[in-house]
């Protein structure tokens, strides 16, 4: 079966995808690319939108880490992705949504915020990476590019202080969806997948680490991605954080 990923390295849609491929057990070969360049290497790949992960599996092209979720599960039905009775299923289908629409994007924003503060940060989350030109120079050089991303993703301060606002409640959500069972069982489905890449990208902050890791959501992240590339060290301004739980 070929299928190639198209990712930016440290996206954690697109890290999502690639443990759904491995999940599934389908081998496939995966293109690197750099944030904003991406769009247009993606339109001249055929996709129809301008964000990864991407996927061109058995001559189709998927997009969006929820589309390629569905559509690994009809292409290799087991393991699954998605449980079968449907009253669970419908439950994984929310926590999967919450994880796409809710979580992903105000630490997507975080993230564009601290890179635009300091961009030599970029070097940890494109380790390995091929990306056409040595990661050192990517980075020397990516300045501009950072700065169209910080603009597409909207990371303004006001965005940055939303964000690490709704933190909290956010990390309760997740909390919750292990509390229940839909996500954390022995088994990881769509939603695991989904959610564990965003708090194991989110634990790449230092700033947002004494938030995250006392509760489940940091063992599910543990657990489902150990070594998610990449590291902040602390740069938020201090009195935009939010206190710790305490418990
Ligand atoms: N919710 C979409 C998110 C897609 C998305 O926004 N991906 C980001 C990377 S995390 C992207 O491709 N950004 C384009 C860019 O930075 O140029 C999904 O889960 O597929």
């Amino acid at each position: 079966m070929a299928a190639r990923l198209f990712v930016i390295p440290g996206s954690h849609p697109a890290t999502a995808a690639a443990l759904m491929l491995d999940f599934k057990g389908i081998p496939f070969d995966r293109t690197d690319l750099i944030p904003v360049v991406s769009k247009a290497v993606l339109r001249a790949a055929g996709f129809p939108r301008a964000t990864v992960p991407a996927l061109k599996i058995e001559g189709a092209r998927i997009q969006g880490s929820r589309e390629i979720s569905r559509a690994l599960d009809r292409i290799k039905p087991k393991p699954p992705l998605f449980p079968a009775d449907p009253d669970r299923r419908a439950a994984v289908e929310e926590a999967e949504r919450f994880g796409d629409e809710e979580l992903q994007h105000p630490i997507r924003q975080l993230l564009w915020w601290c890179f635009k503060r300091d961009k030599d940060n970029m070097r940890a989350y494109s380790e390995g990476a091929h990306l056409g030109i040595p990661v050192g120079l990517a980075v020397k050089t990516g300045g501009p590019l950072v700065a169209l991303s910080a603009r597409f993703n909207e990371a303004t301060d006001a965005n940055a202080r939303a964000a690490l606002a709704a933190f909290p409640d956010l990390l309760d959500r997740v909390d919750a969806y292990i509390a229940d069972g839909t996500i954390g069982g022995a088994e990881p489905n769509a939603a695991d997948f989904q959610i564990a890449t965003s708090i194991g990208l989110a634990l790449t902050l230092d700033d947002l680490k004494p938030l995250i890791e006392p509760r489940p959501a940091a063992d599910l992240a543990h657990r489902i991605v150990p070594n998610y590339p990449g590291h902040t060290p602390p740069i938020l301004p201090p009195g935009w954080l939010p206190e710790p739980a305490t418990s």
